[in-house]
C-alpha cells in the first residue's frame, strides 16, 4: 500500500515549535506580510533575518515526539511505500529517523545564495551576511519558501500524490495552498483519505474520515493500525 503523509506546524507542536495559527502562533509574533513574503526581504532584510534566525536557533532547544517516531517506524517497516511531505522547515522528521522527507517549503538549515543560486546546509546566523561559500557573494537567504514563491518538488510531490493508495494529512490548518490541495489530487487520483489534527481543518469535509485529537496520540494509533493490518 503506497502512503503519502502530509504534514504540517501541528506535528511538531508538543515538541515545543510554535504553530503559525494557534493562540500565541508565529504569525501572531509578526505579520505574515512582515516576514514570510520576498517583499518584506527586499524592504527589511534584517526583519526577516532575525525572524528565521530566531526560529534556526530554537531548533537547538527542541526534539522529535512520538508522532515524528511513528512516522519514523512506518518508514523503517515500509520503505519507499511511504514518503512524507512536509510544510514544516524544521528538521525534526529527520532527527527522529525519516529519511524520505520532501520539505516543499524548504528547511531552516538551509541557505541559498541569491547571487550563485546554491542551496546549503546552514545551521549559523544568516542576519550578520555572511559570504556564500561558494561564490563569496553577500547574497545568502533563508532557504525557505515565502508567499508568492514556487513551492520545491512540486512534480515529485503530484507524481507521488497521483499513485497515492493512502493520503494523509497530519497537523495541517489546510489555509495555505498548494500544499491544502494535496487531498484533492490524492482522492481525484483514487487514494484513500485521512485526516489527523487537533480539531477539523478548513477542509476535513474534503477526507474520507477525519480524526481529532493530539498528534503524538493519533499518530502512533495509525501507525500500529496500518503495521498490524493485512
Ligand atoms: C504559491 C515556510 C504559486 C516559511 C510557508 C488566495 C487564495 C488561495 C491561495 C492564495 C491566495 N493568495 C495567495 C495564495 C497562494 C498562497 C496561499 O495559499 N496563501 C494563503 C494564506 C491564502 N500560497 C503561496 O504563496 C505558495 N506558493 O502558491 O506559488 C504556485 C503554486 C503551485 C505551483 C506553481 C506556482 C507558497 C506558500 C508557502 C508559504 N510558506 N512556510 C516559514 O515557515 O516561515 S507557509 C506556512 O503556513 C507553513 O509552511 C504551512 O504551509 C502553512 C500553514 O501552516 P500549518 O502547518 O497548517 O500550521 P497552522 O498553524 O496553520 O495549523 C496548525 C494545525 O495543527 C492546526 O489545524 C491545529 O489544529 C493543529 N494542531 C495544533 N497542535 C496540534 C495539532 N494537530 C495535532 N496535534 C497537535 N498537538
Amino acid at each position: 500500500m503506497r502512503i503519502v503523509v502530509l504534514t504540517g506546524a501541528g506535528i511538531s507542536a508538543e515538541s515545543g515549535v510554535p504553530t503559525f495559527r494557534d493562540a500565541g502562533g508565529l504569525w501572531e509574533g509578526h505579520q505574515v506580510e512582515d516576514v514570510a513574503t520576498p517583499e518584506a526581504f527586499a524592504a527589511q532584510p534584517h526583519v526577516v533575518h532575525s525572524f528565521y534566525d530566531a526560529r534556526r536557533a530554537a531548533l537547538r532547544d527542541v526534539a522529535p515526539n512520538d508522532a515524528h517516531r511513528a512516522l519514523a517506524r512506518l518508514e523503517a517497516a515500509v520503505g519507499d511505500d511511504l514518503l512524507v511531505v512536509t510544510q514544516n522547515v524544521d528538521d525534526l522528521h529527520e532527527r527522529s529517523g525519516s529519511r524520505r522527507v520532501v520539505h516543499m517549503h524548504g528547511e531552516l538549515r538551509a541557505a541559498r545564495c541569491l547571487a550563485c543560486g546554491v542551496r546549503q546546509p546552514w545551521l549559523d546566523p544568516l542576519s550578520h551576511l555572511p559570504p556564500c561559500p561558494r561564490c563569496g557573494a553577500a547574497a545568502l537567504r533563508p532557504d525557505v519558501v515565502w508567499f508568492g514563491e514556487v513551492p520545491y518538488d512540486m512534480d515529485r510531490i503530484e507524481e507521488a500524490l497521483g499513485e497515492a493508495d493512502l493520503f494523509v494529512s497530519i497537523g495541517t490548518s489546510g489555509a495555505v495552498y498548494p500544499a491544502a490541495g494535496s487531498v484533492r489530487l490524492a482522492a481525484a487520483y483514487g487514494a484513500r483519505t485521512l485526516e489527523l489534527n487537533l480539531e477539523p481543518s478548513v477542509g476535513s469535509s474534503m477526507f474520507d474520515e477525519a480524526r481529532q485529537g493530539p498528534a503524538t496520540r493519533l499518530v502512533p494509533a495509525w501507525v500500529a493500525e496500518v503495521l498490524s493490518g493485512p
